[in-house]
């Protein structure tokens, strides 16, 4: 009788540990393998043209990474050279409400800008001669659902253009 339950402790034990390596194997690709990577192409805002912005063109990327920081970068042309824009992300995407307000995590997270530091601003940056201009924002904290798009703003704070992010 002894025997037969020294035999099955090792037996329950080999289980448990395989149960374990399963629920890492499916863990890991979530995590290392998992950076979650979002872009979108950027159009001129309805708005856009009569500000003087019909041909603004570019691309955004958002990395969800896989140890839990939000990497945000846009490319854009067709700019004012020399003038300064504002970029966020923001929380309803393109067509919806002219792609609502900035998104925020709620609360302060390394890297935020805006109140409280709770938000993601690849801005502001300055077009160069060619009218060209690269923005980019690091935060330490995975982005949320709502982070949907990213806007660039004119220098008086209008929205001229949009990427929705999928
Ligand atoms: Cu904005």
């Amino acid at each position: 009788m002894r025997r037969g339950m020294k035999r099955l402790v090792p037996h329950a034990t080999v289980v448990a540990a395989a149960a374990a390596l399963v629920a890492v194997a499916f863990a890991v690709p979530a995590l290392a393998g998992g950076a979650q990577v979002t872009r979108g192409d950027l159009a001129a805002f309805a708005d856009g043209p009569g500000l003087g912005y019909s041909d603004v063109t570019g691309r955004v990327q958002m990395v969800r990474t896989g140890d839990g920081k939000t990497i945000a970068s846009v490319q854009v042309a067709g700019l004012t050279p020399g003038a300064t824009y504002g970029s966020h992300v923001h929380n309803q995407s393109c067509a919806d409400g002219n792609a609502g307000g900035h998104y925020s995590f709620g609360h302060r997270v390394v890297g935020g800008a805006g109140p409280g530091n709770s938000e993601i601003w690849l801005g502001p940056f300055t077009a160069n001669a060619a009218g060209h201009a690269n923005g980019k924002a690091t935060v330490g904290e995975s982005a949320g659902v709502t982070a949907v798009s990213v806007v660039i703003h004119g220098p008086g704070g209008q929205k001229i253009a949009c990427a929705d992010l999928s």
